[in-house]
C-alpha cells in the first residue's frame, strides 16, 4: 500500500505554506538572520512540539516564524516544500500562505509573496510540480486588517488564485470577513474557508459559508456530517472538502477516518491533505497511509480520494482533465 500511495500521481489543496517550516530550515534561517530560537538542536525544537487542540498548536506555530525574514527565506521555504511533495509525487499543489503574520512582524507583503513567486516559477521549471497560491487572513485579527491585505494584494493578483480564511475560529465566525470575501469574488478570486474540526459554531460557522460567503471549498467541514441539510447543500453545489487527517490526530486526537468513509459514502467530494506537514511530521503520502491503516481503506477508495483533489483543484477544465 505505502508504494502503491507513493506511486499515484497526487494533489494537495490544504497545506500552509508556514506549516512547512522544518526545524532544520528554522535552525539556519535563525543562524543567517541572528533570531535566537530557545532549542539547541532541531531535535530539541521537536520535542517541544506540544499540541492538543488549534490554539496550542497557533502559538507555536506564529512563534517559529521569527526566522522569516527576507525573500529569499519565503523562497527557501516554499522550494523545500515543493521539492518534498514532488519527491512523494505531488504533481500539484495549491499554497496557502498568511501575509498577515508576516507584515504584523514588519516583513513587507512584497517580500513574502515575491519569495513565494520565484519558488513556484523555480520548482515548475526544475522539478515539474505546479501550483497556485492562496492568500489567507487571519480570522482573530479585523475586518479591516483583511480588507487592507485584500488591496495590498491586488498589484500581485495574477500570482494568486483565491483567498482563505484561517487561524482561531472561536468567535470568529465567517460572516466577520463577508465585504472581504464578496470584494476577492468580485475580482474574480476562487473562496474557501477553514471550519476546522469541533470548534464551536461550527455548523453555523459552516452554513455561513456556503450560504453567506458562496464559497467554493471549504477546509476540513468534517462536522457538516452532522447535519443532513449542510451534506445536501455541499453536495448539490460539488463543494471540495479538504480533511487533514494527521493534523486531526493532533487538534481532536481522531484521525477522522470514519467520517472520511462517511463522506466516500455520501459521494462528497473528499480530499486528503497534510496542513502543517512539518509540525505534524507527516507530509501527503503519510496522511494517506496512516488514514488508510486506520480506516481500511481499499485502494479504489484512495484512487477516489486522490482523483476529488484534481476534480475541486482551482485549475482550467482543460489541465484537469488532462491530470485526471
Ligand atoms: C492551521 Cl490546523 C489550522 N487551523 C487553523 N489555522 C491554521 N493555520 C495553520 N494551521
Ligand atoms: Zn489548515
Amino acid at each position: 500500500m505505502q508504494t502503491f500511495i507513493q506511486n499515484i500521481p497526487k494533489a494537495e489543496l490544504h497545506v500552509h505554506l508556514e506549516g512547512t517550516l522544518e526545524p532544520e530550515l528554522s535552525f539556519s534561517l535563525a543562524a543567517k538572520n541572528g533570531v535566537d530560537l530557545d532549542y539547541k538542536t532541531p531535535e530539541e525544537l521537536i520535542a517541544a512540539y506540544d499540541f492538543y487542540d488549534l490554539p496550542s498548536f497557533l502559538k507555536i506555530y506564529y512563534a517559529a516564524m521569527n526566522v522569516l525574514v527576507d525573500e529569499d527565506d519565503f523562497y527557501q521555504l516554499t522550494y523545500a516544500y515543493l521539492k518534498k511533495a514532488s519527491e512523494q509525487n505531488t504533481i500539484y499543489a495549491e499554497l496557502f500562505f498568511d501575509p498577515q503574520a508576516h507584515t504584523s512582524r514588519g516583513v513587507s507583503f512584497d517580500t513574502v509573496i515575491t519569495g513565494i513567486h520565484n519558488a513556484q516559477v523555480a520548482a515548475e521549471q526544475n522539478l515539474g510540480i505546479k501550483s497556485q497560491l492562496i492568500l489567507c487572513f487571519l480570522r482573530d485579527m479585523s475586518a479591516e486588517s483583511a480588507m487592507e491585505h485584500l488591496e495590498l494584494a491586488f498589484p500581485y493578483q495574477d500570482w494568486i488564485v483565491g483567498v482563505g480564511l484561517d487561524s482561531d475560529e472561536r468567535n470568529n465566525p465567517p460572516i466577520k470577513f463577508a465585504k472581504v470575501f464578496a470584494k476577492a469574488k468580485e475580482k474574480g478570486l476562487k473562496l474557501t474557508m477553514h471550519c476546522d474540526v469541533n470548534q464551536l459554531n461550527t455548523l453555523v460557522h459552516i452554513e455561513q459559508c456556503i450560504e453567506q460567503i458562496e464559497v467554493d471549498r471549504i477546509d476540513h467541514g468534517v462536522n457538516a456530517l452532522e447535519s443532513e441539510m449542510l451534506c445536501s447543500l455541499i453536495k448539490n453545489k460539488n463543494l471540495g472538502l479538504t480533511v487533514c487527517p494527521v493534523s486531526n490526530q493532533f487538534v481532536v486526537q481522531s484521525l477522522t477516518s470514519n467520517e472520511v468513509h462517511d463522506m466516500l459514502e455520501k459521494d462528497l467530494l473528499v480530499t486528503i491533505n497534510s496542513d502543517d506537514p512539518a509540525y505534524f511530521r507527516a507530509y501527503l503520502n503519510e496522511n494517506l497511509l496512516a488514514l488508510q491503516k486506520e480506516g481500511d481503506f481499499s485502494q479504489a477508495q484512495i484512487i477516489t480520494l486522490v482523483e476529488n483533489a484534481f476534480k475541486v483543484a482551482w485549475l482550467d477544465e482543460d489541465l484537469k482533465q488532462a491530470y485526471l
